[in-house]
């Protein structure tokens, strides 16, 4: 067997069995050293040779132009290394908490969090926002406290307030020893031991007599929890006898892995400090592929059915691709999750979101940009296809007999929209190709095409999403582009029932033309659309010119007689008229329909309807109050709050659009950065009067900016 299993590396590069993969995501606030930290873990565990660094540009995970220019992550990515034949999956994501994208699809692959907290900065907002997703995916975690080295870290008073925010015992496992300049290691509780950094080694030690305290106390916090998981455990350690080893180690990992409570761990990422015990407690105490065990998907066979898959080579192959990135040289990089079953070079897969069978022509391991080239890879790991063009983030993969659909990544929708105006034609050409691109490999950015307003709408998380992607379009790409704040897409409609009528008749030379029309308008409820419909009394014109009419009331609807916004919500019947057995065409007939709506258009009492927007904010209780009251200058009406966890609530409210287009950034003052909302047009309602001015002003510039680009 270990023959066979050997061969069988040699011949295809190491396969590891699910039980010894470890998927982790290592997530956190910008700045706490997250790239760092994970720099420092390849290093330590030898997958890299030399330890790079964020300030000069070196690292494996920060490798993008602007990730180095930056000194910052932008994008998540991913890197594997090994350590005690156990393989590490790494994936270091952006802490900006606009880049929710990449924080939530790795979430979705991974089974565990090193959630690294700077020991300087201490919990900040981006911090809370993380644990809260983590807590949403239900993610086992360990703590690690980074930047030890600073004169300004305090750990203990960080751990007892990491207990107090996140309302969860959250405890050390591992103390430091000294701290700044004086900080030499840790302490590791378990083992009570002390570990002193030694470049990539650690220099194993006795703890340190002036500790003997602390680590008694520490440790007695750690077992007043976890000997409670256990019914022998708790007897052991309430009769005062010592615990060993390997029974605290198990009642740790029970503990990390039901999230009864979470361990603190800590170290200098930088000087490699406490990545040693962090690369063992990823291994023992972080779950491995086997522990969450099976997904649910969608039988495409039987559309009704759900089927389960484990991460068992023995069954059939599925994967979910969980990130994409389009590559100058190596073109589309689709980043797999391998769910279920073997996936070998040469294999033919079923893009299931798709319908497309696709060759695997290449497989890839990747350590940052690097690509290693791989044969074959089971269940529970995660590799990288590059040049399948069908495949975009959160398709599902799968053997083509045995189709399933996995749930799809759920991302919260753009709350931030931009106008961009392009100096030319070519140049928006250019523009939606690479807006297209965009959304590939971050699916919350959204862009379209306004009609109403004849401007192209982007939408973002938040501002400083907007920034980053148009800062990567100008410098990258080189195109040239303005943005503003996008125009409010009006529209109009009647308010007061009235009849229109029109004789179209021309005489010059030849043929003549003529139609008459005679119709009546009526206002529909609110959001219905337009309704057209003949009553024409006996026969005075006859049928076939009906759909030329139509096309000319319809014409007159995409111009309102306020300011020129589309009409709706109105219901026209055309009832009498007369024609000419010459002169009469469909085309004197579409200019009557349009004369005769203009005409009733005149006296049925026009208004101007504005977009309202369906808003979910999410607030702190205490910011609830301040951000009621400023939906409330916005016009807007808050139908309702649900509290969504002990920290988060809710409140929905409708409110026109135009009014929160500037919402964002007040959200923010007014929640110290802890307010998000989410918001999309839902219906259409009266503009009230002294909105009016507004809306023909804006009018007025479309018409102005349409006549000069005719010109
Ligand atoms: N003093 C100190 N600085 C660190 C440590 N780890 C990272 N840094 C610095 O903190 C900054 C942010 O690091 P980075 O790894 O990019 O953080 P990330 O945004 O969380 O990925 C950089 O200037 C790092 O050099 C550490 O252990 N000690
Ligand atoms: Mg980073």
């Amino acid at each position: 067997m270990m023959k066979q299993q050997k061969k069988r590396e040699a011949a295809m590069g190491k396969i590891y069995d699910p039980k010894v993969i470890r998927n982790v995501s290592i997530s956190g606030a910008p700045n706490v050293g997250k790239t760092t930290l994970a720099e420092s873990l390849l290093y330590v565990s030898g997958q890299i040779p030399q330890m790079g660094s964020v300030d000069k540009g070196s690292t494996v995970m920060d490798y993008d132009e602007e990730e180095i220019q930056k000194k910052m992550s932008l994008r998540s990515s991913l890197a594997h290394t090994e350590w005690k034949n156990v393989k590490i999956n790494l994936i270091d994501t952006p802490g900006i908490p606009d880049l929710v994208a990449e924080v939530r699809s790795s979430f979705r692959v991974t089974e565990g969090i090193v959630f690294v907290v700077s020991a300087v900065e201490g919990i900040t907002i981006d911090t809370e926002k993380d644990w809260h997703f983590a807590d949403d995916y239900k993610l086992a975690r360990v703590v690690f406290v980074n930047k030890m080295d600073s004169e300004e870290a305090d750990f203990y008073a960080l751990a007892d307030e990491l207990t107090a925010k996140f309302r969860k015992p959250v405890l050390p496992i591992e103390l430091p020893i000294g701290k700044g300049k004086a900080f030499r290691g840790t302490v590791d509780l378990v083992h009570r031991k002390a570990l002193i950094a030694d470049g990539k080694d650690v220099k194993v030690e006795d703890v340190p007599a002036d500790m003997a305290d602390k680590v008694k106390e520490y440790r007695d916090k750690l077992f007043d929890i976890i000997a409670e998981t256990d019914d022998v455990l708790i007897e052991k350690y309430l009769a005062g006898e010592d615990l060993t080893d390997a029974e605290v180690e198990l009642a740790v990992k029970s503990c990390t892995l039901n999230n009864k409570f979470i361990p603190i761990m800590c170290g200098s990422a930088v000087n490699n400090a406490g990545t040693q015990l962090l690369l063992d407690s990823i291994i023992n105490f972080l779950p491995s592929p086997l522990y969450i065990g099976e997904v649910t998907g969608q039988d495409l066979h039987h559309p009704d059915h759900l089927v389960k898959r484990h991460p068992d080579p023995e069954e059939p192959f599925c994967g979910f691709v969980f990130k994409t990135r389009l590559d100058p040289f190596a073109g589309r990089i689709s980043y797999c999750r391998i769910r279920s079953g073997v996936l070998k070079v040469g294999d033919e897969i079923l893009n299931v979101n798709k319908g497309v069978k696709e060759h695997v022509t290449h497989l890839y391991m990747v350590n940052g940009k690097e690509h290693k080239e791989i044969q074959t890879l089971e269940a529970g790991d995660i590799a990288v296809f590059t040049k399948i063009d069908s495949l975009e983030t959160g398709c599902t993969v799968s053997d083509p007999t045995k189709p399933l659909l996995l749930e799809d990544i759920r991302y919260p929708n753009p709350s931030y929209f931009v106008a961009i105006h392009s100096v030319d034609r070519k140049a928006e050409d250019k523009l939606v190709e690479l807006f297209h691109q965009v959304t590939l490999e971050d699916p919350t950015f959204t862009y379209g095409f306004n009609d109403i307003t004849k401007e192209m709408v982007v939408g973002f998380i938040g501002e400083t999403q907007a920034r980053i992607i148009f800062d990567l379009l100008k410098h990258r790409n080189k195109v040239v582009f303005e943005t503003r704040t996008p125009r409010v897409a009006y529209k109009e409609t009647i308010s007061g029932k009235a009849d229109g009528y029109y004789k179209h008749k021309k005489q010059t030379g030849g043929h003549g033309q003529y139609g008459e029309v005679y119709l009546r308008m009526e206002p529909l409820k609110r959001n219905e659309g337009f309704l057209f419909d003949e009553d024409i009394f006996g026969g005075a014109i006859p049928k076939n010119y009906v759909p030329s009419i139509e096309k000319g009331v319809a014409e007159a609807c995409e111009r309102g007689p306020v300011a020129g916004y589309p009409v709706v919500d109105l219901h026209v019947t055309v009832y009498d008229g007369s024609y000419h057995d010459v002169d009469s065409s469909d085309m004197a007939f579409k200019i009557a329909g349009l004369h005769a709506t203009r005409d009733a258009f005149e006296k049925s009492k026009p208004i101007i309807l504005e977009p309202i927007a369906k808003v979910r904010v999410y607030v702190n209780e205490d910011d609830i109050g301040g951000v009621m009251g400023d939906i409330g200058t916005r016009r807007g009406k808050v139908l309702g709050m649900d509290k969504l966890n002990e920290d988060v609530t809710v409140i929905n409210a409708v409110a026109p659009y135009a009014g929160m287009l500037s919402f964002a950034p007040v959200l923010s003052s007014l929640t110290k950065g802890r307010g998000r909302f989410e918001m999309e047009i839902d219906h259409y309602d009266v503009l009230p009067a002294n909105e009016y001015e507004h809306a023909k002003k804006q009018a007025e510039e479309m018409k102005a900016e349409e006549e000069s680009r005719k010109a």
